[in-house]
């Protein structure tokens, strides 16, 4: 036999610890009712065809049909979520079923009012990457730093491009209130030294989401994080001066001897999905402010005796953020009533259908 052809089916098995395989995981899939069947990570996802890292390899595998039907598009398998598979070919397989998801990063779908869409799942901390240009944007990161916060996951503030000529003191002056809560990283990826940095703080078996506007540099990070061209990268537009679009897909990359990246497409928008006001005022670091306000449930918009609004005069408190407060305050607002509003009509559509039954039952 030529050995030429033979494939060391070794060298295509992952380590799963070193994907965040634990414990914890391990007692969850005792739930399933497919427990004796193997284990794997979601690597990416191309419409109903799943990447499954698993100890066999990297496999490519589709949904069974009660998972499919049974499942609404928000439940289905996201990247970083842990599935139970059954293998049938060497390299095929399909999805059985899924592990409850944990720390899951989600967005508002785009064009709907209350639909919820899962970026990637099991994530131990995330990137927030902007470049030191034209797209440094605080309100995006504070934006982005409140979703993280509350799908506890913890976020990391990445301030890229920073071989590029730029102002340090309104660089620091703007991110005061970040470098309280988070780490604050300045990277280039001509600076090794600040790659190097970035690298230790990501834990072995710890997963990392990038997330960002496009053209800021986070499949850039990606490949410099792994030492090695794992994903797709491009120019910025040179007429726009913005990123285009370049990644296509939520991409996971194992970095050697530590842990896992998801690189993501830069978004347009990224919609608030919680209903978290207390981490959006810790977010913006009002919270020396907010318990000092004369009502206990003052919303800082116009009531007398509002610490905020008082902070917001004498200057203690940037007018910036508090604009910043009262657009996503808003828009939580806006969320949370329209998913209760969607739970109200599920539950009432729910309730009719069971008495339809109740009384088709009787009749028989
Ligand atoms: N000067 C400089 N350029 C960088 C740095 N990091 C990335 N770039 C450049 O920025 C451009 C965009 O980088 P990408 O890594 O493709 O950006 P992205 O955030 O992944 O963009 P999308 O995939 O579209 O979301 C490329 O031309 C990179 O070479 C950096 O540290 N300094
Ligand atoms: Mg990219
Ligand atoms: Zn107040």
């Amino acid at each position: 036999m030529n050995n030429e052809h033979i494939v060391n089916r070794d060298e295509f098995s992952f380590n799963l610890h070193q994907y965040g395989w634990n414990d914890k995981l391990n007692q969850l899939k005792q739930n399933s009712l497919f427990k004796s069947l193997p284990h794997g990570r979601i690597a990416t996802v191309h419409r109903t065809c799943y990447e499954v890292i698993s100890e066999s390899g990297l496999l490519q595998c589709e949904l069974t049909g009660n998972m499919l039907f049974g499942k609404s598009a928000y439940e289905l398998p996201c990247t970083g979520d842990w599935i139970i598979f059954q293998q049938f070919e060497e390299d095929k397989g399909i999805i059985v079923d899924i592990l409850p998801r944990e720390r899951v990063l989600d967005r508002k779908k785009n064009g709907t009012i209350s639909d919820k869409q899962a970026i990637a799942a099991y994530i131990d901390k995330a990137f927030i990457v902007q470049s030191l240009d034209s797209n440094f944007n605080m309100r995006r990161a504070e934006r982005f730093a409140v979703q993280i916060f509350e799908a506890n996951i913890q976020p990391i503030l990445v301030l890229n491009k920073a071989d590029l000529d730029f102002d340090h003191g309104p660089i620091a002056e703007a991110t005061k209130h970040f470098q309280l809560q988070m780490p604050v990283y300045l990277t280039s990826i001509h600076q090794p030294e600040t790659i190097t940095a970035l690298r230790n703080c990501i834990g072995t078996g710890e997963t990392v989401v990038m997330v960002g506007s496009s053209g800021v540099g986070k499949s850039s990070l990606v490949n410099a994080l792994c030492e090695k061209p794992a994903v797709h990268t491009s120019a910025i537009s040179e007429s726009t001066g913005k990123g285009r679009h370049t990644s296509t897909r939520r991409q996971m990359v194992e970095m050697t001897d530590a842990g896992i990246l998801i690189d993501t497409p830069g978004v347009r928008e990224f919609g608030l999905t919680t209903d978290g006001i207390e981490t959006l005022t810790d977010t913006l670091d009002m919270k020396d402010y907010v318990g000092l306000c004369r009502f206990k449930d003052c919303t800082h918009h116009n009531e007398p005796g509002c610490a905020v609004l008082e902070a917001v005069k004498n200057g203690n408190l940037d007018q910036k953020i508090y604009q910043s407060y009262l657009k996503l305050e808003r828009e939580i607002d806006h969320f949370s009533t329209s998913s209760h509003q969607k739970r109200k009509k599920e539950k009432s559509q729910s309730k009719l259908l069971n008495e339809y039954k109740k009384r088709q039952g009787l009749r028989r």
